[in-house]
C-alpha cells in the first residue's frame, strides 16, 4: 500500500515543491490551502504524472472549524498518515512593533501557531491509532535569529520551535517521528505576500546573491522523512551559503 503524506499549503512555493517530490517517490497525498483552483490544477497535473491518489481540501487554517471539518471528513484510509508536512505559514509587514499592524499580528499568529495546532491534534491522534508516523515543522532560521522589524513573525517560528521539541516529547512513547525543517531565505511566494503584493519590494529581498529555491528545501524534507525508521532528525538549519545568519547576507 502507498504511504500517504499531508501537505499543508501545497498551492505554492515549498508545500507544492514538496507536493511534487512525494508524488514522484509514490505518496498519495493530501493538499491543503485556500487556493481550490490552484489545487486542482496541481492534483490533475500529478495525476497526470504519477500513478498516485491526490484529495484536496481548500479550507482557512486560521479557522479551527473548517480545519476539523476538512480534516475529519476524508476517507477513513487516508487518515492513516504516514507523514504530515506543517507548511502553511505566512508573514505579514516588517514593522516595529509600536508601528506594527494588529490584524497582520493576528494573521500570522492564526496561520503559523494556531493552524499549526489544530491540524497536529487531529492528524497526531490519527497517528496515534496507526502506531506510526512522522510530522514535519516548518520552522525557520527567523525562528532562530530575531531581526530588526521581524518581532512577531519571528515569535511565531520560536513558538513552532518549541512546539517541535514539545510534540517530540509528547508523542515519544508513540514512535511518532518530529522533525523542524528552518530555512534561511527561499525566493517564493513569501516576501510578495509579506509586502502585499508589491513585487518590486519583494524582488529586492532576493537581490545580490543566490537564495534557496522551494525545491531545495523539499529535497532536505524528503530526506528528513526518507531517514530508517529507528532514525529521526530532531532540528534542521538549511541556509542559502551567501546567508550566515538570519541578518548576514554577503551580496555580491
Ligand atoms: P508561499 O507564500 O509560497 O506559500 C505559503 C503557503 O501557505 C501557500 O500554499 C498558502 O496557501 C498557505 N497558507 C497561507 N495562509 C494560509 C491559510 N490561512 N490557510 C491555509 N493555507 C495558508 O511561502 P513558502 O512556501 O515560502 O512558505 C512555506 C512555509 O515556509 C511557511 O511556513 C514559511 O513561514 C516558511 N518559511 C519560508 C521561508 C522563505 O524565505 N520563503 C524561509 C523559512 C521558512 P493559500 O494562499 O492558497 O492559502
Ligand atoms: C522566512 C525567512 O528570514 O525572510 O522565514 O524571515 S526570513
Amino acid at each position: 500500500m502507498a504511504k500517504i503524506a499531508l501537505i499543508t499549503g501545497a498551492t505554492a512555493g515549498i508545500g507544492e515543491a514538496c507536493a511534487h517530490l512525494f508524488a514522484r517517490e509514490g505518496y498519495d497525498l493530501i493538499l491543503t490551502g485556500r487556493r481550490q483552483d490552484r489545487l486542482d490544477q496541481l492534483a490533475q497535473q500529478l495525476n497526470n504524472t504519477y500513478n498516485v491518489r491526490i484529495a484536496v481540501a481548500a479550507f482557512d487554517i486560521r479557522d479551527r472549524e473548517q480545519v476539523s471539518h476538512h480534516l475529519e471528513t476524508l476517507p477513513a484510509d487516508l487518515k492513516q498518515v504516514d507523514v504530515l508536512i506543517n507548511n502553511a505559514g505566512l508573514s505579514q509587514g516588517l514593522d516595529p512593533i509600536q508601528n506594527g499592524n494588529v490584524a497582520d499580528w493576528d494573521t500570522m499568529i492564526d496561520t503559523n501557531i494556531k493552524g499549526l495546532l489544530y491540524t497536529s491534534k487531529i492528524v497526531s491522534n490519527w497517528m496515534i491509532s496507526n502506531g506510526r508516523g512522522h510530522i514535519i515543522n516548518l520552522g525557520s532560521i527567523a525562528g532562530k535569529d530575531v531581526y530588526v522589524n521581524g518581532n512577531v513573525y519571528c515569535a511565531t517560528k520560536a513558538a513552532v520551535d518549541a512546539l517541535n521539541k514539545g510534540m517530540r516529547m509528547d508523542l515519544l512513547s508513540h514512535g511518532i517521528k518530529v522533525t523542524a525543517i528552518h530555512p534561511g531565505a527561499v525566493e517564493t511566494e513569501f516576501s510578495e505576500v509579506r509586502f502585499k503584493g508589491d513585487k518590486d519590494r519583494a524582488k529586492k529581498v532576493y537581490e545580490g546573491f543566490t537564495p534557496l529555491t522551494a525545491q531545495d528545501v523539499a529535497e532536505t524534507i524528503w530526506f528528513v522523512a526518507s531517514r530508517p525508521a529507528h532514525v529521526n532528525i530532531n532540528d534542521l538549519i538549511l541556509m542559502p551559503t551567501a546567508q550566515a545568519t538570519g541578518t548576514m547576507i554577503h551580496r555580491g
